[in-house]
């Protein structure tokens, strides 16, 4: 630990707000956005924010009104905080990359990595090279061509994709990877909603969500289940607004109390600055982690007791249904009870107002996804969906709430490790080669096949893999194995410090700039978590005149590793160089390859763009295998944890966009100037012997290998979660998750549950700024839950 790291002797524990939004988000956004890019770019910017004829903020996948609906500020506080942290005018400069060799940068934390500003400049770092030095862009690709022509197959390459790529690049990319050779195309969604779009593939033929944002304002009941909406999807609190004030009832089902969810603030409306909230949830089912496929299989028994079943949709549009109400009239309570620690009449007051609408949301995220048994929760909410016909009607639908603002666009573009083999089909009908056929490696097996020397080249079109990714000390000893990386990014992160071989680290342009390519100025496009496609263009002159853009840096690679002699013609007759010109002729191809894209460069241009298909949604009619809704019967699977261990989730704060820390003030849960800290019930933090504010170390052992993984010196904070389960964050936490801890079918890591034990840490474990002689000092206020504001030091 190096004194750069964040100082957190400074933490604060504050009691946890209620309310969330209003005018302090307001102000932190503004002084984000001033203190980083200053009064013209932000107001350049700002205004620009999701409108029609702006850009698409980068900060989450939450779909806009129609543009008719929108405001003239239609952002909110992390959206800011997303643009400024792009529009940023620091710059990291091959000067700074001379002063800094790769081993002093690795010894500073993320935060700092990031705010050295955008970067600049191609750069690359040798075989046996100690630092980045600047390359120019033609070197670069041969480079990666060379690299990428001697592997012996091209399933030794990888390909990674964070949501962030526009879909232009991720259809560019996707094409150059399979006319390279291999569907290794692994993306975050693998950690993200890959347990989502499994089930629902099999459960309604797709694997996307059935709703308009109307739907929200329309519905009786809204189900929240596992999101953390007032930190990462701010503006889904507006929706949420509109759609109380017409009547609606809101369940949440989370471990925790999240602000926002029982209270808001809209900071939209001169009241929600000035006056009291709307209290949104009225009802708050806290559930024992993973204990949410119990839970809702006890709802459905309900619903099948009561016979308020929708009969009628059921039997037109599904099949199963007698299997599934078998299975769950046999629910036993007392098991029920046990996993969820909800009581009887909890679930029962949750049938009743599920029992008691006409039109019901269901929406969800990690709180689901990242669990063992993912896949059959999410086919438990489908259940209840067809048992209540909440399917393709007005106010009603499965709404799986995305995180990366075009992580779902990027799998519509065909970013997927397992493609449907008709997109192969019209893939090789577009361009004339045989795409490979097999399934390639999503992110647990890409890292497995580093590990085990089978994939010696990694490249990242954005994101930051090894810190993302779990097992982060398995992660990184894999990827230094490789024989090249390659990164695409706006900012320095980790991920370009755990370096193969040889590492390049190609800078891009953010969605906040000016694309001008040979034919002009180009838009982009984008689809959000209702499947609206809709076009992008950024307002900010280019951070660096050195910049590519995403679409020009892989048609670079893809010119150069695909030509049939050094700098001959494409061997598929792919014309990479034109498609770099002019994006239309990237989204001509898309139009007739990717299904419900016809007419793409027409429809994308719209106000507010267009709707992608979705069958059941639009006609009720169910792409599966056997042509209806499948209700699928799960056991419920116990968790079980040993005597003496608790159940850990992650989870982001209200001040960081996934691995990027904008700050440390998770204002909204009450910590102040800290990271490294632990949410425990107050009962088990007295069970363990310890007191609030006290360092400990947080072990994991995995059966199958035997290791123990270690994160060291977390602060014990009381909080109020349910006990024998402890919360921390995402990051810092990722070293605790075993990398073979995956979900059943899905294969997408169990970062919501993972079983560990604390043990005090030792005086002497790690030096520096957190470290040594704090631990003695202890006030002793520390003992009361949620301290007034108390300075754990
Ligand atoms: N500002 C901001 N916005 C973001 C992001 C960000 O980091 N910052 N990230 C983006 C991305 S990529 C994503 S995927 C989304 C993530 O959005 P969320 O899914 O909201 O993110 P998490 O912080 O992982 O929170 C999950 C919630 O699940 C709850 N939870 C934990 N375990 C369980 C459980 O077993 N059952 C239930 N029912 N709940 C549980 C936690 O208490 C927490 O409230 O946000 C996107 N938007
Ligand atoms: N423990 C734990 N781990 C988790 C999760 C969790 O809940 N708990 N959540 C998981 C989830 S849901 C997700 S989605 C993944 C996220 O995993 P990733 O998507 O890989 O990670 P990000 O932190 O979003 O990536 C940030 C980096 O992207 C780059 N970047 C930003 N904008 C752009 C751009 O416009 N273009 C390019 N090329 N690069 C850009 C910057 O260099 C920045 O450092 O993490 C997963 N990991
Ligand atoms: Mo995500």
């Amino acid at each position: 630990m190096s004194d750069d790291r964040i100082d957190e002797s400074q933490l604060e524990v504050h009691e946890p707000k209620d309310a969330a939004a209003g005018v302090t988000g307001v102000r932190v956004a503004m002084e984000r956005s001033l203190s980083l890019m200053g009064p013209k770019r932000s107001a350049q910017t700002l205004l620009k924010l999701n409108q029609a004829d702006g850009f698409d903020c980068m900060s989450c996948a939450w779909p806009d009104p129609a543009p008719k609906d929108r405001h003239t500020a239609e952002f909110c506080e992390n959206g800011a905080k997303a643009v400024a942290w792009e529009g940023d005018t620091e710059r990291a400069t091959p000067d700074f990359f001379a002063q800094h060799s790769i081993a002093d940068l690795e010894q500073h934390d993320d935060m700092w990595l990031e705010r050295q500003g955008r970067l600049t400049h191609p750069m690359v770092k040798r075989s046996g090279g100690t630092h980045y030095e600047p390359i120019s862009w033609d070197e670069a690709f041969r480079e990666i061509a060379a690299t990428l022509r001697s592997l012996p197959s091209p399933d030794m390459a990888s390909f990674y994709t964070s949501g962030r790529a526009s879909n232009e690049a991720a259809f560019l990319y996707q094409l150059f990877v399979r006319a390279y050779g291999t569907n290794n195309l692994p993306d975050c969604s693998n950690m993200c909603h890959e347990s989502t779009s499994i089930a629902l593939q099999e459960s309604i033929g797709i694997g996307k969500a059935s709703v308009t944002i109307s739907d929200v304002y329309n519905a009786e009941l809204i189900i929240i289940a596992g999101q953390n909406p007032g930190t990462n999807h701010p503006r889904m609190l507006s929706a949420l607004e509109v759609a109380k004030r017409r009547g609606a009832k809101i369940i949440a089902i989370n471990p925790l109390r999240e602000a926002g969810l029982v209270n808001f603030r809209n900071p939209q409306k001169p009241r929600g600055v000035v006056g009291r909230g709307t209290d949104i949830a009225d009802l708050h089912l806290p559930v024992k982690p993973n204990g949410d496929l119990a839970l809702l299989q006890a709802i459905g028994s309900l619903i099948v007791e009561w016979d308020a079943l929708d009969h009628d949709f059921i039997d037109a549009h599904t099949t199963g249904f007698q299997d599934w109400a078998e299975h769950v009239r046999q629910v036993d309570w007392a098991q029920v009870e046990q996993v969820t620690e909800l009581t009887r009449d909890q679930i029962t007051e949750a049938a009743r107002l599920l029992a008691a609408s006409k039109a019901t949301v269901w929406c969800w995220a990690m709180g689901i996804t990242q669990h063992r048994n993912a896949v059959a929760t999410v086919k438990e909410i489908a259940n209840l969906a067809f048992a209540r016909g909440d399917l393709g009607k007005k106010g009603a639908g499965l709404f799986p709430v995305r995180g990366h603002s075009n992580v779902q666009g990027d799998r519509t573009m065909g970013i997927w490790e397992r493609p449907p083999q008709k997109f192969l089909d019209s893939l090789q009908a577009e361009f004339g080669f045989d795409p490979p056929r097999h399934e390639g490696l999503d992110t647990v097996d890409t890292i497995r096949g580093l590990r085990d020397g089978k994939v010696e080249f990694f490249m990242g079109l954005g994101g930051n893999f090894v810190t993302a990714s779990p097992d982060t000390d398995v992660t990184r000893d894999a990827m230094r194995r490789s024989r090249m990386t390659v990164h695409v990014a706006t900012k320095l992160n980790r991920s370009h410090l755990t370096c193969g071989d040889v590492a390049l680290l190609l800078p891009t342009l953010g969605r906040t700039e000016k694309d001008v390519q040979a034919t002009g100025e180009q838009i982009i496009t984008v689809e959000d978590s209702v499947c609206a496609v809709h076009a992008s263009h950024g307002p900010l002159e280019p951070a660096s005149p050195h910049l590519r853009s995403e679409v020009a840096i892989i048609a670079g690679i893809a010119a150069a590793t695909l030509a049939d002699t050094e700098g001959g013609a494409d061997r598929h007759g792919i014309d990479w160089l034109s498609m770099k010109d002019d994006y239309d002729i990237i989204r001509d191809h898309i139009s007739r390859v990717v299904a419900g894209c016809e007419d793409y460069n027409a429809r994308c241009r719209k106000q507010g763009g267009f709707l992608l298909p979705h069958p059941p949604r639009d006609s009720r009619s169910f792409e599966t295998e056997s042509g209806r809704g499948e209700f699928e019967v799960s056991p419920i699977e116990v968790l079980h944890v040993p005597e003496g261990h608790l159940l850990l989730h992650t989870m982001r704060s209200h001040d960081q966009f996934n691995t990027t820390i904008y700050g440390t003030s998770d204002r909204y849960r009450g910590i102040e100037g800290g990271r490294h800290v632990v949410f425990m019930h107050r009962e088990d933090v007295a069970a363990h012997g310890l007191r609030a504010g006290d360092f400990v170390d947080l072990h994991t052992r995995w059966e199958d290998d035997d290791v123990e993984r270690c994160a060291d010196r977390f602060r014990v904070v009381e909080y109020d979660v349910p006990r024998g389960t402890i919360g921390a964050y995402y990051p810092e936490a990722n070293v605790l998750v075993p990398l073979d801890s995956t979900a059943l079918k899905s294969n997408q890591p169990t970062y919501k549950s993972v079983v560990v034990w604390l043990t005090p840490s030792s005086p002497h474990t790690h030096g520096g700024a957190d470290g040594g002689e704090q631990d003695s000092v202890r006030s002793d206020d520390t003992h009361k839950t949620h301290p007034q504001p108390t300075h754990l030091s």
